[in-house]
């Protein structure tokens, strides 16, 4: 047999690099996992989704009459790891030379390269094609630079692709229409309906699978409506076009109880495994600007999460690993509470954000970083635990995009490699983004400490006991300036309500 191509199980695309020159004769391979489902403990929707899509992917290849070999989860034979399951194969079909794509995550990496001299055949390991930059560009990018920013990385992309540009120039005669995308829900604005997509054999089967295990995993997978096919996810990508794209924008920074997807696109996890193409994804939306169906602000606002944030994450996590997820930046080191696994928390605002990631293994950008991630910083939450935590319950999660939004954009725990300063919020922030604070027991506004919103007295001590790593920031003068006009008395109460809050949450 010539070649054996191995496929990850977020590798699920036809265009991926492993299968690009497929001749007679290879056999292409692929395996579910204890250690992949298990090396964190995956929320139950996110392993159902994988294999359901990773079982799909394998009968679509079948049906161009390619020769799959796929070993399940509860084969007796499986060994449980990708290099137990390779070496098997490798004995199954005596292969010249093995196939595979750059993984997302440096431990596979690192494990790859050691299955040329274990297995004793050539491995070639080729550059996921599936993003707008190589590694290498962002490399380039990088280089020189003292500090990294995102909106110098979108600049040079958006004239690299040509994408939202008119001749040299940005489509608008603007890079970025932040200022008008961060409107608060109107509460009458009526919300589009969400296509879940229906299970088929397939899908029950896995759901049973995972259901009947997986003890201590978040959630339930019995649910699980992510699209599974490519098919699918193209009629997800339409219907988000369609009816979320235009309002994307303006309510990209809103948070509502009970509406826990809003306008997002709801598009990361099938975008991430690859059935669909960051490339296709952008060029729909553009045409949807262009031919008058989205405005510029929300089809900027959402691309720019694509091939900026999304690329620019990656390119960072490839640069600075291993050492990234290492520094530190405030010393965190309180354990994770206990209410981000159960949702059992009197916050509101926490319960509805950490009770919808248990229900869907998703929960929209915003709640991330302003509510769990937010509140991770303040309270001064170790972060490997935070990173662990988001590795695990989100169906879209692996660790080239997980950590850098957690470890960098939402802990600051790289010091401001990833932002130039630390996403911190008080309760007024979500009140006048959210109602999540009309039905809470504690309120932004409250006199007394017992019943004042947790966030502010968290906020205050976070400013006060980081004031020399933070205080010469010049993003956080105002900030300063504020804490130090404070009634001194005032500050030392807030400061003793934040210590009495967390010592209650131990
Ligand atoms: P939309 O709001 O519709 O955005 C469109 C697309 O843009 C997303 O599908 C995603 O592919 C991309 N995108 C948006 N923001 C980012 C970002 N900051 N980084 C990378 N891509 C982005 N995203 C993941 O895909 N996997 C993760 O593990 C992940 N972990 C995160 C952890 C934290 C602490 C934070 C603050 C953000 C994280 N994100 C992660 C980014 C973002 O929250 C999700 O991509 C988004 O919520 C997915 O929902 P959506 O598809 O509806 O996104
Ligand atoms: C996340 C995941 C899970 C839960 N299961 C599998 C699996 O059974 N087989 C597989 O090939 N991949 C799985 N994955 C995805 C891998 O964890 C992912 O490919 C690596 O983390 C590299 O990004
Ligand atoms: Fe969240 Fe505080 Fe508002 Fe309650 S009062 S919902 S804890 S911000």
């Amino acid at each position: 047999m010539a070649a054996l191509r191995f496929i990850l199980g977020d590798q699920l695309s036809r265009d991926i690099a492993s299968l690009s020159d497929l001749e007679p004769g290879d056999v292409i391979f692929m395996c579910e996992l204890m250690s992949e489902a298990t090396y964190v403990r995956h929320h139950k929707k996110k392993i159902a989704f994988i294999l359901s899509a990773m079982r799909h992917f394998a009968e679509s290849l079948e049906g161009e009459g390619i020769e799959v070999d796929y070993v399940r989860l509860d084969d007796p034979q499986n060994t449980g790891s990708f290099t137990g399951e390779l070496k098997r194969a490798v004995v199954r079909h005596a292969p010249q030379r093995i196939i595979v794509t750059h993984p997302g995550e440096w431990r596979v990496l690192e494990e790859m390269k050691t299955w040329e001299s274990r297995l004793g055949i050539p491995v070639e390991i080729r550059p996921d094609g599936r993003f707008f930059a190589s590694l290498e560009d962002f490399r380039r990018f990088a280089e020189g630079r003292k500090e990294l920013r995102m909106e110098w990385f979108y600049r040079e992309m958006r004239r690299k692709t040509g994408l939202l540009m008119e001749g040299d120039k940005p489509a608008g005669s603007a890079w970025n229409f932040d200022r008008e995308n961060r409107k608060s829900l109107p509460a009458d604005m009526k919300l589009p309906e969400r296509i879940g997509f229906q299970p088929d054999e397939t899908t029950r089967m896995v759901i049973e699978l995972v259901d009947g295990g997986f003890d201590g995993h978040m959630g339930k997978a019995t649910g699980m409506g992510f699209p599974v096919t490519r098919d699918e996810a193209l009629m997800a990508l339409d219907h988000f076009i369609e009816a979320c794209l235009p309002f994307f924008g303006d309510y990209q920074d809103a948070m509502k109880e009970g509406a826990p997807f809003l306008f997002h696109s709801l598009l990361s996890a099938p975008l991430n495994v690859g059935l669909l193409c960051p490339r296709e994804i952008c060029r729909e939306a553009e045409d949807a600007w262009r031919e008058g169906r989205a405005p510029l602000n929300a089809v900027e606002g959402f691309i720019r999460q694509i091939l900026g944030w999304r690329e620019y994450v990656r390119g960072l996590y490839w640069l600075k690993m291993p050492d990234y997820p290492k520094s530190n930046f405030f010393g965190a080191d309180r354990d994770l509470p206990w209410f981000y696994w159960s949702g059992e928390t009197d916050m509101a605002c926490m319960a509805a954000a950490i009770g919808e990631t248990r229900e869907n293994a998703y929960a929209h950008h915003i709640q991330r970083l302003m509510l769990t991630g937010n509140f991770a910083l303040l309270a001064g939450i170790d972060p490997a635990q935070v990173e662990e935590w988001y590795l695990a319950v989100y169906a879209d999660a692996y660790e080239w995009v997980e950590l850098p939004n957690t470890h960098g954009m939402a802990l600051f725990a790289d010091g401001g490699l990833m932002a130039s300063k630390p996403y911190a919020a008080s309760a007024n922030y979500i009140q006048r983004m959210s109602d999540y604070c009309t039905g809470c027991r504690y309120s932004p506004k409250a006199k007394d400490m017992q019943n004042l919103c947790p966030f502010n007295a968290l906020y205050w001590d976070f400013m006060a006991r980081n004031r020399e790593k933070l205080g010469a920031n010049p993003r956080l003068g105002m900030v300063y300036r504020t804490l130090d006009r404070m009634d001194k008395a005032r500050m030392n109460t807030l400061r003793k309500r934040a210590r009495e809050f967390l010592n209650s949450l131990e």
